[in-house]
């Protein structure tokens, strides 16, 4: 058996036991806290120091002891692990280094010139090239003394560092990450009326008084003295109030401890709060994934005050359109190209097949030539009928052409697809059409329906409009919107001749397809509705 006892605890003649870590019966290792001990200066972990058993506690919470007190016994795992030299001095570094550290003044001070001192790293113990974790103050900051400054981290523990007085930050020298050693200059600072006196080497050793430090303990086993301060917290860390231990496994958790609420005493962080945080961080519902975080939320209004309004529910459908929508507008960076096809042949050629349409028992509309002439065009840029890989590195080049038209159905937005549109001819597009619109309109179209599309149309010619921008139907990258044909002059180089105009508007997804690229996929897709005998070429 093995006594654990308070460690050497520098100039301080009692602490008091603040938290208990461990219960009897638990099996330990020799790094593990048993208790943690605090004194008006600083708090302080002690590890069991072997590994083992802990057979008994000696002490609760609250109690007052002092250097070689007795705290726990514990029972080696085996003969060899066990510390030779009993009693344990249950603070192997972590637990000196915090003591020694633990100056009764705060940081130690360079006078700089007429107006400036150099804040140093305080002394830490026996540790070497401890690690800058924390930087809670920038240039310019003003601060009280005993504001958190920054916070080193050695293996063994993480230490404080307050400002010495009240002043401003002129500069620091130091940065996240960097090993710093006792001595070694971290920030230079304004002290507050700079010149009378404030110059001198420990200028705010008496700034702070040990009863005003009790109020608000120091936040780690660390050499800080925080003084309640008038002045705002200058950082999140200033106000946490947790072990090495807990910030270390805190880290390791990704917790930000500001957002940890402590059940020690006098509030202090405890690793079961930092688990329960996790817990209940873990039990919220996953939000659906959103990008575009931070867009700001459009206010909620009361429309009612303003005047009698009617409630009515958006359909499910109108609701996954809207997601969807919303959603591709968020993701895809769009850019929508405008022209006008000049289809005057072509709906010559449509009108002379009136006869035989109805015979066929099917309506021929300009939109089953748009979709021939996009899949024409489509297997000459390929880009268009592709998609982004899920790593934004590749693109995903489709060998079918499977084309979404989207349909203006009683209950919203949908869009149909027609496969394999390539291989049809005017009469099977146009019943395709006919048949899937219908669908459309009675609700009745499957899931089947509406996958796998490759490019998408969205046909608002019959209802009129010069022109708009299509949201691009991701994961696919363009769609075509088609507006209201018109009967335009068009000079010739002679003279002006009634045309009919089709307006066109492209939008595509500008991190696949550029400008150029839009450029040429028009100008061919115009030069195809323009002579449709480019189908045969
Ligand atoms: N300009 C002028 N007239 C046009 C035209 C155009 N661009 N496109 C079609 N028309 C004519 C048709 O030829 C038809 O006239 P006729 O009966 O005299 O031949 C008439 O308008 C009605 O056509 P339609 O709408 O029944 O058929 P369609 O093949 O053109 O379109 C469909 C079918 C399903 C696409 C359409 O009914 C529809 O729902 N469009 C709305 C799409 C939509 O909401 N898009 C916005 C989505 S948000 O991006």
């Amino acid at each position: 058996m093995t006594d654990i006892l308070v460690p050497d605890i520098g100039d301080v003649d009692e602490v008091e036991i603040i938290e208990i870590c461990v219960a009897v019966g638990d099996l330990v290792d020799a790094n593990e806290t048993i208790v943690v001990i605090e004194s008006d200066k600083a708090s302080m972990e002690v590890p069991a120091g072997i590994v083992g058993k802990i057979t008994s506690i000696e002490v609760k919470i609250g109690d007052r002891v002092s250097e070689g007190s007795l705290l726990a016994k514990i029972e080696a795992a085996s003969a060899g692990s066990e510390v030779k030299a009993a009693p344990v001095l249950a603070a192997p570094p972590a637990a000196l280094v915090a003591t020694r550290a633990a100056p009764a003044a705060p940081a130690p001070v360079q006078a700089q010139g007429a107006a400036e001192v150099d804040v140093l790293l305080p002394d830490i113990g026996d540790a070497k090239d401890v690690i800058v974790i924390e930087i809670a103050v920038k240039s310019g900051d003003v601060v009280a003394a005993g504001d958190l400054l920054l916070v080193v981290e050695s293996d063994k523990a993480s230490m404080e560092v307050p400002s010495p007085s009240a002043g401003t930050i002129a500069a620091l020298h130091v940065v996240l990450d960097q090993a710093v050693n006792a001595g070694d200059r971290l920030l230079t600072m304004k002290p507050a009326g700079a010149g009378a006196g404030a110059t001198s080497a420990q200028p705010a050793a008496n700034a702070q008084t040990p009863s005003k430090a009790a109020e608000k303990p120091a936040a780690v086993a660390a050499a800080s003295l925080p003084v309640a301060s008038d002045q705002p917290a200058v950082s999140s860390g200033a106000d946490v109030y947790a072990g090495p231990a807990v910030r270390l496994m805190a880290r390791e958790l990704g917790v930000d401890l500001s957002q940890v609420k402590g059940s020690g005493s006098r509030g202090r962080i405890v690793k079961e709060d930092v688990q329960g945080f996790v817990k209940a961080r873990l039990k919220t519902p996953v939000q659906k994934a959103v990008s575009g975080s931070g867009i700001p939320a459009i206010p909620t209004v009361d429309f009612a005050k303003f005047g009698p309004v009617d409630i009515e529910p958006m359909s499910r459908i109108r609701r996954a359109g809207a997601e969807n929508l919303h959603r591709s507008w968020l993701n895809v960076p769009h850019v929508t190209q405008q022209d006008d096809a000049d289809i005057t042949a072509l709906e010559e050629f449509r009108k002379s097949l009136k006869a035989e349409a109805e015979r066929r028992g099917v309506k021929v509309t300009p939109l089953s030539f748009l979709v021939r002439a996009c899949c024409a065009v489509l297997k000459e840029h390929p880009r268009f009928n592709a998609s982004l890989d899920a790593n934004k590195e590749n693109f995903v080049l489709k060998r079918y052409y499977h084309i979404g038209f989207a349909v203006d159905a009683p209950d919203g937005l949908v869009v149909p697809v027609i496969r394999d549109a390539d291989r049809m001819g005017i009469w099977e597009l146009s019943t395709a059409i006919n048949e899937l619109a219908d669908k459309a309109r009675r609700g009745k179209l499957g899931m089947n329906d509406m996958q796998g599309g490759t490019f998408s149309i969205s046909s608002l010619g019959a209802l009129g409009g010069t022109g708009f921008t299509p949201i691009v139907n991701a994961p696919e990258v363009a769609i075509l919107g088609v507006s209201r044909l018109v009967t335009k002059p068009q000079w010739n180089g002679r003279e002006f001749l009634p045309r009919e105009m089709l307006p066109l508007s492209l939008s595509y997804d500008h991190r696949a397809i550029n400008g150029a690229e839009a450029g040429r996929f028009m100008v061919d897709l115009c030069g195809v509705l323009g002579d449709l005998r480019r189908l045969i070429l």
